[in-house]
């Protein structure tokens, strides 16, 4: 019998609580639900399985056992994560190359509805790559970047041109290990290649080259995603959003926008708000068209217009069993094929939108970014449509949502410790020199039906504000961090460290900020880099004491990030389940890829990946790391008592209030 697990155990999200329950009342199965019914494959969970020839699939469980072509249980391993990683380093890069596509259109007046919103970015950005500025029109000097960026993905040989961004120190230690990506799609192809049977077998061999996709990824496609959404929609700034189901609004024309890719989604936000769309709502009944995000998407468009999310991964069915919504459009990475059987069970339409990806029994209204505005209005319209077809008895809105303050691009915090004169990090390098912010963790990633939903994300992320750790977070980690109210400023720093608290007030930030979509970990890559320039912390990004973390991770996506921050220098720690666990106790030499991503890349890089599914222990390994980072810095111990008199007197009388009451106490009125 399937292990059936409390409310609490599927998530700590009332509003998730109250639609799982609903969809058990209706007899509908969920992600959570599904995750009881199919037990995970204990050796394909532990790597332990290849699949990659007709021969097999070859299951290696005895010691010493190897496959029929001999394939050993480290080389099975290492093949399996390669695959991986390059399978979520092709999903971040196609998103990256997408962009830089729509870039040249744009440059070339043939992408209706764009405009080049971020003239400042895209002349800092053509400037790392000495394409020329002074003089220029937008158009000319984008189009010159759109042609550098495209030519990435196919370069044949070289290195792919954002790597020069990198610290200097990095960038040597990646050309004397031969890992400098040459192209985006050559290292994924090779990828592929190599781990084909009979190619590859030598499993650190295979690893490098893991490390190679993974810096195709951060350092190539998805930091091209990143510098592309900012010049084409505006680099993020700080902006009041919300988050949770309780944005989806009874009286308008639900639409929930699901995915990664801002092209179509940006274009959304425009259509609804044109006064034909909402004229064309009002004739349907409706006060107008709410649109709402899921995942990335939600990310993409609540960083840059404060428009609210609806939730992250797993809220995707949820959002569904409302009955308020009216489309969910989708367009790739991360979308449920459960969906569309659920939906039929309400109104909902799901509309797929990409070339890439159909959905048996989905609407598909493809889109292209030539015509984009249209093709954005004719989805809105076919949603408006299906307002009618709402059945007004089904329809159950969890009243749960937060406000939060989304948009802490590099570029803004930049501004925002410096002044537009004096823009630097400066005063977060020395906060961290003086022990009052101890470290600086980024929690990303996924949600994963596995574990109680947000639970990690939100334990961790706790655990370690009271540590005076500063967090960053983008993704699904970031949308829990949201719906929590941890994303203002004066929400949750009553629980957070001295030091950090007098920096969060004395700087004006929430202690979580929140830095976007999952492609746009790369943000994190550039300010750690320009950590380092600002001096005092080291001089590359394995000297600055900060760590990343997944503690709920589920995609290959996730693992790219891990491979391509690993080879930044940084110490990754995931939780969950390891792809490459092995199982001790029954083939005795199964953990070399386990001991090899850690040990063995952290003599490389500085860097390091390991699996600690015991929360308190990532919490442990997380502040050893950061304190061993302090010490070879020679920076002062952390020493909590030091920091957090100067005024604390006021916060401490309002942190015994309710946040209700504290806002109100604040503001004078209640935020809300
Ligand atoms: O790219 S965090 S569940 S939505 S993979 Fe997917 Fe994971 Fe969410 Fe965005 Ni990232």
């Amino acid at each position: 019998m399937p292990k059936k697990r409390t409310l609490e155990e599927y998530s700590i999200d009332p509003a998730a609580q109250q639609m799982i329950t609903r969809a058990e009342e209706m007899g509908l199965s969920t992600a959570f639900t599904r995750a009881d019914d199919m037990a995970p494959c204990n050796i394909g969970a532990a790597g332990m399985c290849c699949k990659q020839c007709g021969m097999g699939p070859c299951r290696l469980t005895k010691d010493g056992q190897t496959g029929v072509c001999g394939a050993t249980i480290d080389t099975i391993q290492a093949r399996n994560l390669l695959r991986a990683i390059a399978a979520g380093a092709a999903a971040h890069s196609d998103h990256g190359r997408g962009m830089a596509l729509t870039l040249k259109a744009v440059a070339n007046g043939e992408a209706e509805g764009y405009i080049i919103r971020d003239v400042a970015k895209l002349r800092m950005v053509a400037s790392h790559y000495d394409i020329p500025i002074d003089g220029r029109s937008p158009e000319e000097i984008a189009n010159d970047l759109a042609d550098l960026y495209i030519a990435q993905f196919g370069q044949q040989q070289g290195e792919v041109v954002p790597v020069r961004r990198a610290p200097s120190k990095r960038l040597q230690k990646w050309r004397e290990q031969g890992v400098v990506p040459r192209g985006v799609d050559r290292e994924i192809v090779e990828a592929l290649h190599r781990t084909h049977i009979g190619d590859d077998q030598d499993p650190e061999h295979i690893l490098q080259h893991a490390i190679r996709t993974g810096l195709a990824d951060g350092w190539g496609g998805s930091m091209i995603a990143t510098d592309i959404s900012d010049i084409l929609f505006g680099t993020p700034a700080p902006v009041l959003g919300q988050a949770n189901l309780g944005v989806l609004k009874i009286d308008m024309v639900n639409v929930i926008v699901h995915g990664h890719e801002p092209t179509l989604s940006q274009m959304i936000v425009a259509a609804s708000q044109d006064p034909e769309i909402i004229e064309y709502a009002q004739k349907a009944g409706a006060k107008g068209v709410n649109l709402s995000g899921i995942c990335c998407t939600a990310n993409e468009i609540l960083m840059r217009q404060g428009i609210p999310a609806a939730g992250n991964f797993l809220h995707q069915e949820l959002a569904i069993l409302t009955g308020a919504v009216e489309a969910m459009v989708v367009d790739v990475q991360c979308i449920m094929q459960a969906l569309v059987p659920l939906a039929s069970n309400f109104h909902t339409k799901i509309i797929t939108t990409s070339p890439k990806v159909k959905i048996t029994g989905a609407t598909h209204i493809e889109f292209d970014e030539h015509h984009a505005l249209s093709i954005a209005k004719q989805i809105l319209k076919e949603a408006i449509d299906n307002f009618k077809n709402r059945n007004k008895n089904k329809i159950v809105i969890p009243q749960s949502r937060e406000d939060l303050i989304p948009g802490f691009s590099h570029e803004y915090i930049n501004y925002m410790l410096g002044g537009s004169y004096r823009a630097s990090f400066r005063p977060l390098n020395d906060a961290i020199m003086s022990g009052r912010i101890r470290g600086v963790a980024a929690i990303v990633g996924c949600n994963n039906p596995r574990s109680s939903q947000d639970y990690l994300h939100s334990y961790v992320t706790k655990e370690l504000l009271k540590q005076d750790v500063l967090i960053v977070q983008t993704g699904c980690g970031a949308i829990a961090s949201a719906k929590l109210g941890l994303m203002l400023g004066e929400a949750g720093l009553s629980e957070v460290g001295p030091g950090l608290r007098e920096i969060c007030e004395t700087v004006g930030i929430p202690p979580v900020l929140h830095m976007g979509s999952c492609v746009d970990n790369t943000r994190i890559l550039t300010v750690l880099t320009q950590m380092v320039a600002d001096g005092g912390l080291g001089d590359d990004i394995d000297a600055v004491p900060a760590v990343g973390l997944a503690p709920e991770w589920m995609s290959e996506k996730a693992l790219a990030i891990a491979a391509y921050c690993v080879a930044s220098g940084a110490y990754v720690i995931f939780g969950g389940a390891s792809p490459v666990s092995g199982m001790p106790d029954r083939v005795s030499d199964s953990d070399k890829v386990l001991r090899y991503i850690s040990e063995g890349w952290e003599k490389l890089y500085g860097g390091k990946l390991e699996f600690i599914p015991n929360v308190d222990e990532m919490i442990k390994a997380t502040l050893e790391h950061i304190d061993k980072k302090r010490a070879a810095l020679g920076l002062p111990a952390y020493d909590p008592k030091r920091f957090g008199q100067s005024g604390d007197a006021r916060m401490l009388k309002l942190e015994k209030l309710p946040l209700e009451k504290r806002r109100t106490a604040i503001y004078g009125t209640a935020a809300k």
